[in-house]
């Protein structure tokens, strides 16, 4: 079994700067014991080379604005490549850095009918036309079923996911036109709701019934997925949120399942954090998912 870390240290598409130092975090927090000791080897690519902020001009603002979608578009395509030249045996685990490189893992990784798992207080299914930010981490999973701004839906080729392989899991937070366009999208969400009312073994199961027919399955976790008060390393806290152990036994029984092929570690804040808490535990989270057990 063969782990492949890339890092890719951008918060371009994030409203607060900080994220781009997630790789360092998660790093430093030993990703690499944690994955060594469930006897992957690790292959570590380093970080993608990423535009610093203060070399940018300003772009794009709200309403229909598209924060830094150049610098964001160019890096995304540089990690789809990077990731589709991996041999398929390989796991690749990719650090942000703000979701909105989700658009070049997912699309590296993408082969056949690939099913994605996003976790997270957001739906990040804004376009242009309903983000009330211009932030682009909030739109990347709309691009990737092939909603909004077409060099966002392009990137890395851009053979838009199919909506019954895509869910949601986690959600409580959603912007007026984006629940509008994720409703009629027809993909699938497990909001908090859902999870306080069926418990996580029951939406694993669902989730994992659901991806049965897929060849690949990507986890894009984002670590706002997690209550603040477990995880207030991240740009945009939301009350609510999955508890220490609701987020290990999600983990725990996508594992046991043995479906998931490659994973995003995102929005971790350091700056925002306490004393590397955040990284910390999506470490232990990442361990879970890749088959670390209590006994
Ligand atoms: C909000 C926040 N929905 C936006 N999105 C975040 O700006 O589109 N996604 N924080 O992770
Ligand atoms: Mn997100
Ligand atoms: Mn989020
Ligand atoms: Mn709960």
């Amino acid at each position: 079994k063969q782990a492949v870390i890339v890092g890719v240290p951008m918060d371009l598409g994030a409203g607060r700067r900080g994220v781009d130092m997630g790789p360092s975090a998660i790093r430093y927090a030993r990703l690499h014991e944690a994955i060594r000791a469930l006897d992957y080897a690790v292959l570590d690519r380093g970080d993608l080379e990423v535009p610093v902020v203060e070399t940018l001009k300003k772009n794009g603002g709200a309403p229909g604005g598209l924060h830094h979608l150049e610098p964001i578009r160019s890096t995304c395509e540089a990690l789809a490549r990077e990731l589709s030249a991996l041999d398929d045996a390989a796991l690749p685990v990719v650090l942000g850095g703000d979701h909105s490189i989700s658009m070049g893992s997912v699309r590296g990784v993408q082969r056949g009918r690939t099913g994605l798992i996003w976790i997270d207080a957001h739906a990040d299914f804004n376009t242009p036309e309903t983000s009330p930010s211009g932030n682009i981490h909030g739109m990347p999973l709309a691009a990737l079923l092939g909603y909004g701004d077409e060099r966002l839906v392009r990137i890395g080729g851009g053979e838009p996911l199919e909506p019954q392989d895509v869910v949601l899991v986690g959600v409580r937070s959603v912007d007026p036109g984006e629940r509008e366009l994720l409703q009629r999208a027809g993909v699938t969400v497990y909001t908090m709701k859902e999870i306080d009312r069926m418990g996580v073994p029951t939406v694993a199961a669902n989730v994992v019934a659901q991806l049965e027919r897929v060849e690949r399955v990507h986890v894009s976790f984002d670590a706002d997925v997690l209550d603040p008060t477990v995880a207030p390393g991240v740009g945009t806290p939301v009350p609510g949120g999955l508890t220490y152990r609701e987020a290990h036994l999600l983990m725990e029984l996508l594992s046991d399942a043995g479906i998931v092929t490659s994973l995003d570690l995102v929005e971790v804040n350091p700056i925002l954090d306490e004393r590397n808490r955040t990284a910390e535990i999506v470490v232990e989270l990442a361990a879970s998912l890749l088959g670390k057990k209590i006994l």
